[in-house]
C-alpha cells in the first residue's frame, strides 16, 4: 500500500526508534480550539456569514464535538466572555452543550475590548480597561475578570486567560507609569480571586487597537508582569503579535527556560495579527518553534508535557471547521517534523562549531514527508487517517 511504502521510506531515512518515539509524543499532543473559530469570522471591514456556518453557542460547541471526532484534538474548547454567555442561564447551557459535545471547557478568556449593553463598562472603554484612570470603570474591568474566574469553577477550568487592549492613540492620552502602575494593580486583583491550582494566562501584542503605546505589547512586559503578579501567572504566546522577523522560537526558549510559557495561540499572519492558518503562511517557523519545544522538553523544560497549545484564528473565507480541521494537520506536520530532528547530532554538530551539518539534521527532518507517520498514528487511535479528506466527505 502507498501509505506503508512512505512509512517504509521514513524508517530507511530515519530510524524505526525514532519513528516510534515521535509516534508516541504525537499520540499525546492535545490542541485546543477557540469557540469563537467555529463561527465565521470577520475584519473591521465586515463579516460575510453565509448563514450555513455556526451561528449560536450551541451551534459552535456542536461543532467543536464534531471537530473532535475528527481530529482527536479539541477535547477542551477555549471560550470567551460575554461572547458564550453572560447569565447563571447561560453557564449552565453552555455547560450542557459542552457535555453533549463531549467536550470540556478549557481556556476562559477575558473580554475587555467589547462595551456592554448596560453598566459602566460603556464608550469610556476607549481610555482602557485594567488600566483605565477612571475608577468604577477600572473596578467593573476587574470584576469582569473575577466574573470569569467564577465560571471557571463552574465550568470546571483551571486557565484564566488574558489579553488586554488597553493602549493609547497619542503621546499625552495617558502617563506611562500611571498606565503600568494601574496594570500591576488590577492584576494583582485578578490573581488574588484564583485558586490556588488555576493558572493565569497574559497575552502580549505589539500594537492594536491602541497605536501610541500598548500596556502589554511584546514578551518582556507579560514575562515581567508574570514575575510581579504571581507563580502561577504565565506567558501566553499569540504567534501572530510580533513584528516582522521577530525570532518566536527565541522568546520560547528564554521563557520556558524562566518556567513562565504558559502556552500558544497557533495562527498564522502575512502582515499583522492576521488570524490565518497556523503554518498556512511561514511553516518554516512553525517548524523551529516546535523544535525549541521539543529541546525544551528533552531538557526537562516541558516544552511539549507543560505547556498549552491552543489556536486563535479567524476563519473570514473558508468553512470554519474546514479550516480548523486543516490547522491542527499543519501543526501535527510541524511538530512530526521537529520530533524527527537527531537532536544528539545536532548538539555534537553545535559544539563543534559545525552550522553546515548541524543545519543538515535540521533539513533532514524539515523535508521528511511525515504524512504517513500521521496517518498511522490517527488510525491507531481509532480517528480518520486523513482528517481533511474525511472532513471534506472525501475519504
Ligand atoms: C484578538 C486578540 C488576541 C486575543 C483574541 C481572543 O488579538 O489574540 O487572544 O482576540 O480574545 O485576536
Ligand atoms: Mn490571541
Ligand atoms: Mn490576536
Amino acid at each position: 500500500m502507498a501509505a506503508d511504502r512512505g512509512y517504509d521510506l521514513l524508517v530507511d531515512q530515519l530510524g524505526p526508534a525514532r519513528l516510534d518515539a515521535a509516534a508516541a509524543a504525537l499520540a499525546k499532543f492535545c490542541v485546543e480550539v477557540p469557540s469563537w473559530g467555529f463561527g465565521r469570522g470577520g475584519t473591521r471591514f465586515g463579516t460575510y456569514r453565509t448563514g450555513k456556518e455556526p451561528a449560536t453557542v450551541a451551534e459552535r460547541i456542536a461543532a467543536a464535538g464534531r471537530f473532535h471526532a475528527l481530529t482527536g484534538h479539541g477535547a477542551t474548547v477555549a471560550l470567551h466572555f460575554p461572547w458564550d454567555g453572560t447569565t447563571d442561564a447561560d453557564i449552565d447551557a453552555l455547560a450542557a452543550a459542552l457535555a453533549k459535545a463531549g467536550v470540556k471547557a478549557g481556556a476562559i478568556n477575558t473580554n475587555w475590548f467589547s462595551m456592554r449593553e448596560t453598566g459602566p463598562i460603556d464608550a469610556r472603554l476607549r481610555f482602557g480597561s485594567l488600566t483605565s484612570p477612571l475608577d468604577d470603570l477600572r473596578a467593573a474591568s476587574v470584576q469582569h475578570a473575577v466574573d470569569c474566574v467564577g465560571i471557571c469553577r463552574k465550568l470546571g477550568s483551571n486557565v484564566l486567560s488574558l489579553w488586554l487592549p488597553d493602549g493609547t492613540n497619542s503621546p499625552g492620552q495617558m502617563s506611562l507609569f500611571d498606565q503600568a502602575e494601574r496594570l500591576e494593580e488590577s492584576l494583582g486583583l485578578i490573581y488574588d480571586a484564583l485558586d490556588d491550582d488555576d493558572l493565569l494566562f497574559i497575552e502580549y501584542k505589539l500594537f492594536e487597537p491602541g497605536f501610541y503605546s500598548t500596556a502589554i505589547a511584546d514578551w518582556g512586559r507579560a514575562l515581567q508582569l508574570c514575575q510581579t503578579t504571581g507563580r502561577r501567572a504565565k506567558v501566553l504566546v499569540d504567534t501572530g503579535h510580533h513584528a516582522h522577523g521577530t525570532n518566536i522560537e527565541q522568546i520560547v526558549a528564554l521563557c520556558l527556560r524562566a518556567k513562565r510559557l504558559g502556552g500558544f495561540h497557533f495562527n498564522d499572519r502575512k502582515y499583522a495579527d492576521d488570524d490565518l492558518a497556523a503554518g498556512s503562511i511561514d511553516p518554516a517557523q512553525l517548524f523551529r518553534i516546535f523544535l525549541a519545544l521539543v529541546e525544551a522538553e528533552r531538557r526537562g523544560l516541558g516544552g511539549l508535557s507543560k505547556t498549552a497549545f491552543l489556536i486563535d484564528q479567524s476563519h473570514c473565507i473558508k468553512d470554519p471547521l474546514l479550516e480548523l480541521v486543516e490547522t491542527v494537520g499543519n501543526l501535527e506536520v510541524a511538530l512530526a517534523r521537529a520530533l524527527l530532528v537527531d537532536l544528539a547530532a545536532l548538539k555534537a554538530a553545535q559544539d563543534t562549531c559545525d552550522p553546515t551539518a548541524a543545519d543538515a539534521v535540521i533539513n533532514a527532518a524539515w523535508l521528511a514527508d511525515v504524512r504517513p507517520l500521521l496517518k498511522r498514528v490517527h488510525t491507531a487511535r481509532n480517528l480518520p487517517a486523513d482528517p481533511l479528506a474525511a472532513a471534506v466527505g472525501k475519504a
